[in-house]
This record gives C-alpha cells, sequence and structure tokens, in this order.
C-alpha cells in the first residue's frame, strides 16, 4: 500500500482532513474531520480564531492515528491573503483580521495616488481587490507592524505552529499583490510603501518543499501519528487547478466554493492592458504555472442565504427548491461590492432588485434561483472575455469544488456559455493538496501524472450545451452590467 497522506483543507466556512492513498492504481479519500470556520468581530475587527484553527488539525491527526495509522504526510491549503503578524518569541500578536473586514475599503484609493495602478500590475500582474495583503498591511496599526518579527500567511501560520519552521509559500504570497513578477522576489517598492521589510517575511519558497516534522511538544499532550509537513500548494485555489482534471488545451477551470474563481492556467503571464482592464489576476501556480482568472462572488451568497434561513435547509435541499423556480428573473451584478459583507444578503439581494425595478426574489428556492442564474450568467460572460483576453476560444470548462454539485447551475452554464462543462472532483482542492503531496514524495510523476490520476480516480460528469439560447439572455445581461440599465425581464 502507498504512504498515507493528510490534506489539511481550510475554507472561508469550514475546515476538514482528508485522507488518502493509491490503491491498484486510483486514488482513495476519505474525510476523517471536519469543523467550522467563520470571523467574529472582536476588538473592532472581523477576525478569525486561528488558534482554534491550530486545534482542530490536532484534533483531526489524533483521529487519523485512531484509525491505527502511524506515519503520515501532511500538506495545509486556506484561504488566501490574510496574514498573522508574530513576534520575536513566536506569539501571534493578534488574530488575523479577515479579508472580508471594512478597514481597506479606501486603501486602494489612497495607494494609488502615488503609485499608479498600471505601475503596480505591470510589477505584479495581481488584480485590484481591496482585501488584498498589501492593502491590508497599509492599513495596519502601525506599532503592531513594527513589532511583527514575522508576517506568516494563514496557511504558512499554521504549518510554523507544527512545526515551528517558518516559510513563505509563494502561491499564497502571489496574492499579496507584493511579490514581482520579473524578479521572482517581494518588491521592495511595494514593501516600503507599506512600511515592512523583506526579512519579514520567512525564505520564499515554492509547493513540493518539505517543511519538517510535527514538533514534540505536540506529540507530548495527543496521540498522533508521526507526521511529516510538506509545504503544498497553499492557497486554496492554487491546490483547486492542480487537481483540476482539465485535458488537451482551451480548457478554462472554475473553482466554485465560497468564491468562483473562473479562468485558464497559463505558462506565461498575461499582464497586458486588456487584462489590466479587466481586472485579471495572474496568481502563482504550482510547477511554474500562472492562474489567469476572475474573482467572482461565488457561493458565498448562498452560504449567507442558507444561515439567514437558520441553517433550516441543507445545500440540496436548497438546490431542489431553486430547480423549482424559472430561471434570469432579474439580472444581478454578482460582483458588486454591497454582496461582499453585508449585513443581511437576503436584504441586500432584495434591495437592489427594488432599486433596479425588477422582479424580487421572496422564497428560498427563488432567492436561490436568482444566485445560482445570475452567477451562471456571470460565468458565461467571463468566459467569452477570457477567451478574447487570451486570443483563443475556451473550448471547455471544468468545474471544481462545492458548487460542481449543483447540477443546475453546471447545465446553465453549460447552455449559456455554449461549451461542454466538465464536473468534478468536489474536492479538488484537497486532491490538488495531496498530489503535490504525492510528487513530491515521488509517488506521482508529475503534474499530467497527477492530473491523469485524478480522472482514473473520479466520477466525472460532462453536460452538454442545450439548444437554447432564452431569449439572447446572455446578450442583455451583457447591456445590464455595461450600462447597470434598469429591466423588467
Ligand atoms: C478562495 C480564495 C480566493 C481568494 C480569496 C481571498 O478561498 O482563496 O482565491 O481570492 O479566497
Amino acid at each position: 500500500m502507498s504512504k498515507s497522506y493528510v490534506a489539511v483543507d481550510i475554507g472561508a466556512s469550514s475546515g476538514r482532513l482528508m485522507l488518502s492513498h493509491v490503491e491498484n492504481g486510483k486514488m482513495q479519500i476519505e474525510e476523517v474531520h471536519r469543523f467550522k470556520n467563520g470571523f467574529n468581530q472582536k476588538a473592532g475587527n472581523d477576525r478569525w480564531d486561528i488558534d482554534h484553527l491550530v486545534n482542530e488539525v490536532i484534533a483531526g491527526l489524533e483521529k487519523v492515528k485512531a484509525k491505527g495509522i502511524d506515519d503520515v504526510q501532511l500538506g495545509i491549503d486556506t484561504w488566501a491573503v490574510d496574514y498573522v503578524l508574530v513576534d520575536k518569541d513566536g506569539n501571534k500578536l493578534a488574530d488575523p483580521i479577515s479579508y472580508r473586514d471594512k478597514r481597506t475599503s479606501t486603501a486602494i484609493q489612497k495607494l494609488t495616488t502615488d503609485l499608479p495602478r498600471e505601475y503596480i500590475y505591470e510589477k505584479t500582474g495581481i488584480q485590484f481587490q481591496d482585501f488584498n495583503t498589501l492593502y491590508q498591511l497599509y492599513s495596519e496599526d502601525k506599532d503592531l507592524l513594527a513589532k511583527a518579527d514575522k508576517i506568516l500567511m494563514i496557511p504558512d501560520y499554521i504549518g510554523y505552529k507544527l512545526t515551528n519552521n517558518a516559510v513563505t509559500e509563494v502561491t499564497n504570497a502571489s496574492t499579496t499583490q507584493m511579490l514581482n513578477l520579473r524578479e521572482g522576489l517581494f518588491d521592495k517598492d511595494l514593501l516600503k510603501k507599506v512600511n515592512v521589510t523583506t526579512d519579514q517575511f520567512p525564505k520564499l519558497v515554492d509547493p513540493g518543499t518539505v517543511l519538517g516534522p510535527v514538533c514534540e511538544q505536540w506529540h507530548k499532550d495527543h496521540d498522533i501519528p508521526q507526521t511529516e509537513v510538506i509545504t503544498v500548494a497553499t492557497h486554496d485555489t492554487a491546490s483547486a487547478v492542480v487537481g483540476t482534471p482539465g485535458k488537451g488545451e482551451h480548457w478554462a477551470f472554475l473553482s466554485s466554493g465560497t468564491w468562483s474563481l473562473l479562468g485558464a492556467e497559463l505558462n506565461t503571464p498575461e499582464n497586458g492592458l486588456d487584462a489590466f482592464h479587466e481586472n485579471y489576476t495572474n496568481e502563482w501556480g504550482a510547477y511554474g504555472t500562472y492562474r489567469f482568472l476572475k474573482n467572482i462572488m461565488g457561493l458565498w451568497m448562498a452560504q449567507c442565504i442558507k444561515r439567514e434561513l437558520n441553517d433550516q435547509y441543507s445545500f440540496a435541499e436548497l438546490a431542489e427548491l431553486a430547480g423549482q423556480e424559472q430561471p434570469f428573473q432579474q439580472f444581478i451584478d454578482v460582483n458588486d461590492k454591497r454582496f461582499e459583507n453585508p449585513e443581511n444578503m437576503i436584504q441586500e439581494i432584495q434591495d437592489y432588485c427594488r432599486e433596479t425595478e425588477q422582479t424580487i426574489p421572496e422564497t428560498p428556492g427563488q432567492l436561490m434561483m436568482a444566485v445560482y442564474s445570475n452567477l451562471s450568467l456571470f460565468y458565461a460572460n467571463e468566459i467569452e472575455k477570457l477567451g478574447q483576453i487570451l486570443d483563443e476560444p475556451i473550448e471547455k470548462l471544468n468545474i471544481v469544488g462545492g458548487g460542481s454539485n449543483v447540477a443546475l447551475m453546471n447545465q446553465l452554464t453549460s447552455t449559456l456559455a455554449k461549451i461542454p462543462v466538465i464536473a468534478g472532483p468536489s474536492e479538488a482542492t484537497a486532491i490538488g493538496n495531496i498530489l503535490v503531496q504525492m510528487i513530491t514524495t515521488g509517488e506521482v510523476a508529475n503534474l499530467a501524472a497527477a492530473r491523469q490520476l485524478v480522472a482514473d480516480s473520479c466520477d466525472l460528469k460532462t453536460y452538454q450545451p442545450e439548444n437554447k439560447n432564452y431569449d439572447g439572455i446572455l446578450q442583455r445581461y451583457q447591456a445590464f452590467l455595461k450600462h447597470k440599465l434598469t429591466q423588467t425581464i
């Protein structure tokens, strides 16, 4: 039997430990531990409870040991851009602030008054989002920042707490908007602008670097396996793309979770003017690739609706209710900032529809259908744009992540974009995390072999475009986005 691998995969709303090995040429994977995540107001900001996350990793490892497994490799991936400030004794200076916190709302505007956007984009190739680490550090408490011996991205911090070894992994570090594409290093001008120095960041490493064993301290108090931590593609989206079984050329990916990340894998970055104007990003990927993509609001909207309905329906039930409604009853620009962290998502969607004089979704099914159909429209629009920027049409779309289970959205997207959609695996992020570990131990030869292993191991479902154009709905949606016209559909 092959070695045992553990993926720690933590998203904005939950985290889990997945245990995996290879058997008869197929990847076996099972969830051993799941826990909730979320931010809460503390000391004036929306903050993550980072110690809770570290403790849950250990609780998950105890469950692995209880299964009789004594020896594992382990990789950690989480969402991007957030960081922990650590003092010289290795203690956090504060709980990390969430990227959805409102403290950065004017930071891009202020910072780019003397460093023009074009200049920053040419250097970094990274999209302008006010939650990027660059703007978070710009908005940071100056005293705290001066006290920080280390600035650690979230997965690097968890790895540090487990092993005592600190690194800065590049796939996640690229989302800071502070890495220089040409030099492959932190950009000194940008660091200076936000009052940090290169030596506050531990050394940059690529995915596939061995971080070290979980330290003795943890073994003293917990019955856990011997664990070697491998620094994988620690940005969850980077892991998801490694775990996407894209085949041939001209495929795009959609990593569909809290966020929807839609784009293409490139071997060289695309940071020209078209990409700049469309605010596409060039995040660094594993094995020298770039994820050229657009952030789309994603299932965050659905997660908020579910929570605001007091979790009385599961996602599967909500999808079923949505399926009983007609799609396209209203146009919503899902990327409108107002949906990023509203007090109440249901209210926000209803207000939006009221203000734009459209049908107001009322029931859970209508609300979910409003989200699903507008996400699908947004995806189809971006697939067209992506093809235009890259100057080659996108021929198929691989949807991975939890959203790949929503058949209704897969079908709408395929029909609107007029290309096949290949759905699955829903666990692409954990799978990508494990694949980088397997490549590191030599169990899998390279990225192409890894993707073949995913295709051989998972049930993928293909959706073909239906022969409908819903009365030119995509063109009307595009016009709506352009002019934000008040329309009744
Ligand atoms: C998805 C994700 C995304 C980032 C956002 C902060 O979980 O990592 O790629 O843009 O969170």
